[in-house]
């Protein structure tokens, strides 16, 4: 009760708690192949690389941190017990160059997935590399064995298999800032999520009118209201996109990446999600009733919402709506106690 209420002032706006136990793996699932000892490198100081093996992490002084993660789709799990190595303990043992303002934490996977920060903030935020969590090594899907934790930030700043810390005199935009417009402070508290919409209004103006939106990057746009029945939108880029109180009847998202986007009380009948992302969307009061999900994913997301007040919104879902069960699993609780009772499949 007590102890409840404390959680619920932890929770940044936007968030909700994901159930107890459960933590989504998100982006990449897998360390790039490499040799079987792990290891880490900072790059980029005055003199030579330093490297650590594992071994000698291990044998560093070690923190432990109990902190709240949340991801950018709007889920948060409390109380994460993290161990490891301060940053700044590693970066006493490197000389840095004056004029080295910035720091790269690179993987060891694919992509080269990367994030940037500025070297003061890193440090400020008591950045961890994790070797250890819940008092067991870091899981392999989690980042395992070397995972840099940065508390306060969304959970993109925190990248899993770390291999190498880079110094650098200029920003560089990170993997997920590059490639998804995500902010670059990433603060969840100011709710950080996105860059500024991409899109120039006049372009953004003839897309609207000739209904047609596919293949098109359009985060963040902002239609809420608008009537845009039978809009064609597959495969589009509509991030953080905005549809509150729009009428979408029969729309096609097919393929289009809608996560953290907003429908609240959206006419929806009719339209297509196949295998749309919608993490993080919000489908509070949207009507649902024969929409297609099949193959949607659903991480983050809501369809019932209750406001401070007391005010509860609620998304229109029946039997018409096509929404497999096996959809349902990364829903937080909350919403999948909501959406089961809609679809007639709470088991009782
Ligand atoms: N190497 C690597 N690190 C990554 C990512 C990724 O795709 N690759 N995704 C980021 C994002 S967007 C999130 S939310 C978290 C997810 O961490 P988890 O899978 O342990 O929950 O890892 C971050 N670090
Ligand atoms: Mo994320």
């Amino acid at each position: 009760m007590n102890s409840e209420s404390r959680l619920e002032e932890r929770l940044p706006p936007g968030q909700q708690w994901v159930a107890e136990g459960k933590w989504p793996v998100i982006g990449e699932r897998e360390p790039a192949p490499g040799p079987a000892h792990w290891s880490l490198t900072i790059s980029g100081g005055a003199g030579e690389d330093r490297q650590w093996s594992l071994d000698e992490l291990e044998a560093m002084p070690q923190v432990t941190k109990t902190l709240d993660i949340h991801c950018v789709t709007r889920w948060s799990m409390p109380d994460a017990i993290v161990e490891g190595v301060l940053l700044e303990t590693l970066l006493d043992e490197v000389t840095a160059k004056p004029e080295s303002k910035f720091i790269s934490f690179v993987a060891r996977s694919t992509r080269r997935h990367s994030t940037t920060l500025e070297i003061q903030t890193a440090i400020e935020l008591g950045t961890i590399i994790a070797l250890k969590f819940n008092g067991e090594p870091v899981p392999e899907g989690h980042g395992g064995p070397i995972r840099n934790i940065v508390p306060g930030r969304y959970f993109y700043k925190s990248v899993k298999w770390l291999e190498q810390i880079e110094l650098l005199e200029q920003d560089l935009p990170g993997f997920w800032e590059a490639e998804s417009g995500y902010h670059n402070e990433a603060d969840p508290w100011k709710e950080q999520r996105y860059m500024a919409p991409t899109v120039d209004r006049r372009t953004a103006a003839k897309l609207i009118e000739s209904r047609d939106f596919s293949g098109h990057d359009l985060r963040s746009i902002r239609l809420s209201g608008m009537q845009l029945d039978g809009l064609l939108a597959r495969k589009a880029l509509l991030r953080d996109a905005r549809f509150d109180d729009a009428s979408l009847e029969k729309a096609d998202f097919s393929n289009a990446n809608l996560s953290n986007s907003h429908f609240t009380n959206a006419n929806l009948r009719g339209a297509k999600f196949v295998d749309t992302d919608l993490e993080g969307a919000d489908l509070s009061g949207a009507d649902l009733r024969m929409a297609d999900m099949t193959g949607c994913f659903l991480t983050g997301a809501s369809f019932c919402r209750t406001a401070p007040d007391g005010t509860v919104t609620e998304a229109q879902i029946d039997e018409s709506t096509t929404l497999p069960e096996n959809l349902l699993t990364p829903l937080t609780p909350f919403q999948l106690e909501f959406v089961s009772r809609r679809l007639g499949r709470d088991k009782k």
